[in-house]
């Protein structure tokens, strides 16, 4: 049987703005990776990014949307709690953006996936209608690669009926285990709801394994500084220099 754990609730209507950086190393430069873990968010121009983090975290305009796709182009952090973040990455795909800047685009975003040691989670969103385009799937092999896990959303679901809906989701969760990695697919809403628990527990999930491996990381160091301790208290006593005799 599966074991089921719960980690602790996250109040993600508390995440605020923190910075905005042009690329990875400016990331890297003003958010030192040893100072927590983030969530990333991604997806093509349009794909509903910014509606999914404006539910997620219950505000209007956290995430700017936009029906003009493309405009968003710096990575943009949120936090939720004290080193426990969001990360908006720029939407990719658009098609009037010039090819060097998608292949610029493309690189630094490998780049983050692949050396940003705090990213536990990376969220794929693609609308439901034209979902795993190339760069959807570059990105979630990217992420594989460098052990990350993935939820996948399914967004603007809202748009099917629900036949349609539950079909295209078992559809792509067959498509998705050709990826033969920690992918898990999902249906997603912004506007009705759908979906917005399990992204919910999923991010939780991701900051509360973090925070377990540091707890048990916290202990081991406590147990080598309590045997430092107790040689310390030998070497005062007198049996200290008997031993060393
Ligand atoms: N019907 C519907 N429309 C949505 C949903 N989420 C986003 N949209 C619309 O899709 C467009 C792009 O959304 P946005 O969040 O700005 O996408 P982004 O470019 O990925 O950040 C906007 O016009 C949104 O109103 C949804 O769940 N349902
Ligand atoms: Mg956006």
């Amino acid at each position: 049987m599966r074991h089921i754990v719960e980690f602790p609730k996250i109040h993600f209507q508390k995440a605020h703005f923190l910075i905005s950086a042009p690329d990875i190393r400016h990331l890297d430069k003003h958010l030192p990776v040893e100072s927590g873990i983030e969530v990333a968010f991604a997806g093509r121009s349009n794909a509903g990014k910014s509606s999914a983090l404006n539910r997620l975290t219950r505000q209007k305009s956290l995430a700017r949307t936009s029906k003009t796709p493309g405009r968003t182009q710096l990575i943009n952090v949120f936090e939720v709690e004290e080193g426990k973040r969001l990360i908006d990455l720029p939407g990719y795909g658009f098609a009037k953006v010039p090819l060097a800047m998608k292949l610029k685009w493309q690189k630094s975003l490998g780049e983050y996936l692949q050396e940003r040691e705090s990213l536990k989670g990376l969220v794929v969103l693609m609308d439901i209608r034209h979902p795993f385009k190339d760069l959807d799937q570059q990105l979630i092999f990217w992420a594989i690669d460098a052990n990350i896990p993935v939820l996948a959303l399914l967004t603007k679901a809202d748009k099917l009926k629900q036949g349609a809906r539950k079909a295209t989701l078992l559809q792509m969760r067959e498509e998705a285990e050709n990826f033969e990695g920690d992918v898990q697919v999902e249906l997603f809403s912004s506007l009705k709801g759908f979906g917005v628990d399990i992204l919910e527990r999923k991010i939780a999930q991701w900051y509360g394994e973090h925070d377990l491996l540091n707890a048990t990381s916290e202990e081991e160091q406590d147990e080598e500084v309590e045997d430092e301790d107790e040689d310390g208290i030998e070497l005062d006593s007198p049996l200290a220099t008997q031993a060393s005799e």
